[in-house]
C-alpha cells in the first residue's frame, strides 16, 4: 500500500517510522512518502494560508501550494491509479473500525493535513474528479491540524494488512472489529505475579477451566461497555 502524507509539519509524521507501522514500512508492506506543503509554494515567504473570505477568525489554507502538491503527486504514479484522498477534519464523516477496514482495502492512500480553520474549499471539490475524496473526523474534539489524525487512521489501518499484525487471531476479536464479541469494551487483563501490592489475580482465571473463564470475561465485558459506553449495548 502507498500512503502519501502532505503536512507543513512533515516532522509530527516521523513516528510512523516506529513501532508496527515502522515495521511494516521496512517489510515493503507500506511505502510512506511524506511531503512538505511550503515546497509548493512559490512565493518567497513560502506563504499557506490568508484571511478568510467573508471575515472571521483564524486563517484559511490557500488553495494553489495543494493542487500543486497533489498534481505532482497523483502524477508520480506510472499506472495513473485513483487513489483515496483523505481530508481530516472536524465536520467530516466518522471515523470508524469499518472505515479502518475500507482504507486497508486500499492500494493508495493520500492524507492531506490541514491546519488553522482549514483548506479552501474548492481544493476538496477539485479533486473529486480524479480521486475518492474522504472527509473525515476521528472524534468531537478541536485539534490544531489533521497531523494527530492521520497517526490515528494510518496505525490504524495499517494494522489490519495482511501479515503487518504477528498474531492475526486478535484482529478479529478487538472490540470494534465488526462481527467481534458483538462490540462490547475489553474487560480487565492480568498476568503475573498473581498477587501484587496486596491485589489477587481473579481466582477464575488460575482455574485452567475455559468454559468458566469465558463466561466470566463476557460478564466483565457487559459491566465494562455499561459502565463507559452504555450506547454500544443499544
Ligand atoms: C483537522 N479538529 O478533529 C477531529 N478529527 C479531525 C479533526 C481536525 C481538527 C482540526 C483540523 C482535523
Amino acid at each position: 500500500m502507498r500512503i502519501d502524507v502532505i503536512t507543513i509539519f512533515p516532522d509530527y509524521i516521523a513516528p510512523l517510522g516506529l513501532s508496527l507501522v515502522g515495521k511494516a514500512i521496512d517489510a515493503g508492506t507500506i511505502e510512506l512518502r511524506v511531503h512538505d506543503l511550503r515546497a509548493f509554494t512559490r512565493d518567497r515567504h513560502h506563504t499557506v494560508d490568508d484571511t478568510p473570505y467573508g471575515g472571521g477568525p483564524g486563517m484559511v489554507m490557500k488553495p494553489e501550494p495543494w493542487g500543486e502538491a497533489l498534481d505532482q503527486i497523483l502524477g508520480s504514479d506510472p499506472i495513473q491509479a485513483r487513489p483515496r484522498l483523505v481530508v481530516p477534519t472536524p465536520s467530516g464523516r466518522p471515523f470508524t473500525q469499518s472505515v479502518a477496514q475500507e482504507y486497508a482495502a486500499d492500494d493508495w492512500l493520500i492524507f492531506a493535513c490541514g491546519r488553522y480553520e482549514g483548506i479552501d474549499s474548492r481544493v476538496v471539490e477539485h479533486y473529486r474528479n480524479s480521486t475518492t475524496v474522504d472527509e473525515v473526523s476521528v472524534g468531537d474534539y478541536v485539534l490544531a491540524g489533521g497531523e494527530a489524525a492521520v497517526l490515528v487512521m494510518v496505525e490504524a489501518a495499517a494494522r489490519l494488512l495482511p501479515g503487518v499484525l504477528g498474531n492475526p487471531v486478535s484482529v478479529v476479536d478487538d472490540s470494534f472489529a465488526p462481527g467481534a464479541m458483538e462490540s462490547l469494551l475489553e474487560g480487565p487483563v492480568y498476568t503475573k505475579p498473581p498477587e501484587w501490592r496486596g491485589q489477587q489475580v481473579p481466582e477464575i482465571l488460575l482455574s485452567g477451566d475455559h468454559g468458566k473463564i469465558a463466561a466470566w470475561r463476557r460478564e466483565q465485558a457487559v459491566r465494562r461497555t455499561a459502565a463507559m459506553r452504555p450506547d454500544l449495548l443499544e
